[in-house]
């Protein structure tokens, strides 16, 4: 935080590093209070020295100066020049040695960014920006080196301390303190270092990799979770086994080790050799993790195993390449995911994140394309857009070439660049190099901000059997792109009959049919595509398994949609032909409909609800309405108490019609067997508890929820019937509620559930709920859980409740400035509903955006929540 206003940095700016740290040697000696770092680094001119010498700039934010040398003399004052985040060397030789020893306090590190202490262990985070909280370094990614790092620390206290790499010496010192020595023969960036120290359990197990190598994984987590890592380590081997098996990549170091903290900013980090993970992504058993959880778990568990190829071997130039990582390696987790999962339920979750929050982004004022021209605050940056948006553009490039041209693609990837830090073009040409293919056109996915429209013209010509498709697409200005080029949009398209089968397709010019799925591939702003022999008018299938980030507008009818829910072959599109019909069925209701439940609708969800030879898990999903999130988005003027009304409607509408199947279907559906978190037994539990949602909005059926919440063995039923119960207030809601409290105060992942079910409870009076949350002896502003379970679940996960009192707002805004100063990075992400404050009314835009202002007067805001404001303001 400075006085002075936080200033943007370009894309267009970057150069190469002046300076090459050949290697590094840190000490540590670990103390909460004062922790004493000394660097030792061998530098060489990454420049012509005859050409002049260049200053040294070393980053440094928060750390107290104790002394610099070089060439193993001191440097006085006048050796070097200091401000608020630089130490810099003018005229250094071309080749030295510079020693630099710095004091920091790591238990007043409430920001979690560099080293701090989380329940009494030393832990860090450096990505993207936090290494130079630790010691003064040039500290930027495309600057890899080789580390050594001793760690000196109280043994009692801390018996356990590591680093990145192999454990090279160990030993005694004085005073009751030890050592460990550990060196990581990887290149890398300052970003990816990580030091633990404490009192932590290990799990330990072995992994042979494919060509016989043995590594040893461990686990550490506080004494008393041990019985809550199996499903963690059993997903790490899986993850191991897959990225041989999908990518042929093979792990490199002796040892990998995951530490679970319970204070951390995101999910996990994935430091060569020793991720860091938030124990929220570790810990897990029937009794205290939801089926969810455990998915998730082995998720961020393959994600950031993942990133050992997709980010640390080959890293990032600079964080404008932060999407070359991410929207890589989410990618390749989410084919993880599909694999070991359902791949249509994968696909329908992560479209649905897409669509509800990404294009949310897109359409507002921090919109920025995956490769951003500039940022103020790097941390500002984790955002659905590089994430999502940018794994969707991955899986463009993956539908357009096939797997095994993609394949050959990330093999050239890797081996091209390995140990190299390099940017999204580099691997747009290693896909293009690998299979002789033009993929040009692909950079606007890119460059450009906003969700591309694709609109849809339909002809049928009867006489001559040709079916006209006319694709059309466009893309809205974002702030500083007023215009947009043309789009390589993959449209997967089929014809369906009205029998419901898919055809044989021959596009005009083609000698013969090739199959009866085809990638259309829109280049221009709008493209005809003609197919010929078609016997009588189709149906067209676009856009299957969601092949491009768009919005489709497809010009179907309320038939038609219907006509797909029942016939489409591809799972996805089956599924958001419902969520189409059912989305214009309230949207109709907000426009003030007669209040009467659509029969087409009606008798698509009983068909669905009947069907046991459907995959339950894709049943629960088709049965499920649009979330209120979802619905916001496709309104020009966001009320959100009406949408919330008019979807309350149609649920409790759909539940009194069709209550005897559900609760059939909910009878049926209970698991005799003993618990199992596999697919079937997940997909049935998913079932039965959307069911129970229906059935408990009904006078009567309360007592259901709480009898399953009684006799629930397992948090997934468990919660599912306090979720039931509080978010309708059914009677004994807060028996429940108590109860789960009891049972449960003393684990904080689950404590997390129980403050977020009751901040997201919808009903009248959230405000005034959510203050008392915040007063509640277990909150606690420190800990980046508890404030996105309390604060995070009320103002996102709450439309109706967080909207319907203008003082949220101002309660929000509060909030914010007091987390700021405490958590800059968590604070400016609690921000986002306040920036789309041009989406509503006029009286809660005005209050919106006096509330935004007001953040923006108060002194000494953080880089983090400023850039957020500013931004929303100035849009
Ligand atoms: N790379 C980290 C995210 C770091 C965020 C820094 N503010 C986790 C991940 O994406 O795997
Ligand atoms: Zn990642």
């Amino acid at each position: 935080m400075s006085e002075s206003q936080p200033q943007a940095v370009y894309l267009k700016d970057y150069t190469a590093p002046d300076y090459r740290i050949e290697t590094i040697n840190l000490r540590f000696d670990l103390d909460p209070e004062a922790t004493t770092v000394t660097s030792r680094m061998e530098v060489r001119a990454n420049y012509d020295p005859a050409e002049g010498r260049r200053p040294f700039v070393l980053n440094g934010q928060e750390l107290e100066l104790v002394s610099v040398s070089m060439d193993h003399d001191p440097v006085g004052d006048e050796g070097y020049e200091i401000s608020d985040d630089t130490l810099v060397i003018p005229h250094p030789p071309a080749h030295f040695h510079l020693e630099v020893v710095t004091r920091i306090n790591p238990s007043a590190n409430t920001a979690l960014e560099g080293l701090y202490v989380s329940g009494g262990n030393f832990c860090t985070q450096c990505e993207a920006e936090g290494f130079r909280k630790i010691t003064y370094f040039p500290d930027r990614p495309d600057v890899m080196t080789r580390f050594t790092t001793t760690v000196v620390a109280d043994r009692k206290e801390y018996p356990v301390l590591l680093s990145n790499g192999d454990r090279i010496d160990s030993g005694e010192l004085e005073d009751g303190r030890h050592y460990v020595t550990w060196h990581d023969p990887s290149l890398k960036p300052s970003y990816l270092f990580a030091l633990v120290a404490g009192d932590l359990a290990c799990i330990a197990d072995h992994f042979t990799t494919m060509s016989g190598k043995e590594v040893k994984l461990e686990l550490y987590v506080q004494y008393g979770n041990e019985d809550k890592t199996e499903h963690a380590m059993r997903s790490l081997k899986k993850a191991m086994r897959w990225d041989e098996e999908v990518y042929g990549r093979e792990y490199d170091l002796n040892t990998y080790m995951i530490v679970a903290v319970d204070d951390f900013n995101m999910g996990a980090m994935e430091n060569k050799g020793l991720n860091i993970f938030n124990s929220r992504f570790i810990l897990a058993k029937p009794e205290t993790a939801t089926d969810m959880d455990f998915v998730n778990i082995e998720g961020v568990i393959a994600h950031e195993y993942f990133h050992n190829w997709s980010g640390n071997r080959v890293t990032c130039r600079d964080w404008f390449q932060l999407s070359l990582k991410e929207g890589f390696t989410v990618f390749r987790d989410s084919q993880f995911t599909a694999d070991m999962t359902s791949p249509a339920v994968k696909r329908i979750d992560d479209v649905s994140l897409l669509r509800t929050r990404q294009f949310a982004e897109d359409a507002g004022p921090m919109a920025h394309p995956i490769r951003p021209d500039s940022y103020v605050e790097i941390n500002n940056f984790y955002t659905l857009t590089i994430y999502e948006k940018g794994a969707e553009v991955v899986r463009m490039i993956h539908t357009l070439l096939g797997p095994e041209r993609f394949r050959k693609g990330s093999d050239l990837y890797f081996k091209r660049h390995d140990g190299q830090a390099v940017t999204t073009d580099d691997f747009v040409r290693a896909m293009e190099d690998a299979n002789g293919v033009d993929l040009s056109r692909f950079s606007h996915w890119y460059e450009q901000a906003g969700t591309p429209r694709v609109e849809v013209e339909r002809a049928y010509d009867a006489a001559a059997k040709q079916y006209r498709l006319t694709l059309r697409q466009s893309c809205p200005p974002t702030p500083g792109q007023p215009e947009k080029a043309p789009c390589q949009i993959p449209v997967k398209t089929a014809l369906l009959s009205r029998e419901g089968a898919a055809l044989p397709l021959r596009l005009a010019g083609e000698s013969q049919a090739g199959g009866s799925e085809r990638v259309l591939v829109l280049n221009e702003p709008d493209q005809t595509f003609i197919f010929e022999e078609i016997p009588a008018e189709p149906v067209p299938s676009l856009l299957r398994a969601f092949s491009a980030p768009v919005k489709l507008e497809g010009g179907y009818s309320d038939e038609e949609l219907a006509f797909l829910m029942g016939n489409e072959t591809d799972d996805f599109n089956r599924w958001d032909a419902g969520q189409q019909l059912a989305l214009r069925v309230i949207v109709r209701l907000i426009e003030g409909a007669p209040r009467e439940l659509d029969r087409g609708l009606s008798a698509a969800f009983g068909k669905i609800l009947a069907d046991d030879r459907l995959d339950p898990a894709l049943v629960a999903e088709a049965l499920a309405l649009p979330p209120e999130e979802y619905i916001a988005e496709c309104m020009d003027e966001v009320d959100p108490l009406a949408i919330h009304e008019a979807r309350q409607f149609v649920r409790i509408a759909l539940a009194e019609t069709h209550h005897e199947a559900l609760a059939a279907r909910y009878t049926a559906l209970a698991d005799p067997g003993p618990y199992r978190v596999e697919a079937d037994a997940m997909g049935r539990r998913r079932l039965r508890n959307a069911c129970l949602a229906y059935l408990v909005q009904l006078e009567g059926e309360s007592e259901r929820a709480f009898a399953q919440y009684e006799a629930a063995g397992n948090m997934t039923d468990s919660m599912a019937a306090l979720v039931a119960l509080v978010h309708n207030a059914a009677p004994r809601y807060d028996e429940a509620l108590q109860h789960f409290y009891q049972r449960w105060h003393e684990d904080p992942l689950v404590l997390d559930k129980w403050f977020a079910v009751q901040a997201a409870a919808p009903a009248p009076g959230a405000l005034e709920r959510v203050r008392k949350l915040l007063d509640h002896p277990d909150f606690t502003m420190r800990n980046p859980n508890r404030v996105r379970s309390v604060i995070g679940a009320f103002v996102m996960r709450n439309p109706a409740g967080f909207h319907r009192d203008l003082a949220a707002y101002t309660f929000l805004a509060d909030q914010i400035i007091s987390l700021d100063r405490l958590n800059p990075q968590v604070a400016a992400r609690m921000l986002d509903p306040l920036t789309r404050w041009k989406r509503y009314d006029e009286s809660r835009r005005n209050v919106m955006k006096e509330e935004l202002e007001r953040i923006l007067r108060v002194p000494r805001i953080s880089s983090d929540v400023y850039e957020v404001v500013s931004k929303s303001l100035a849009a």
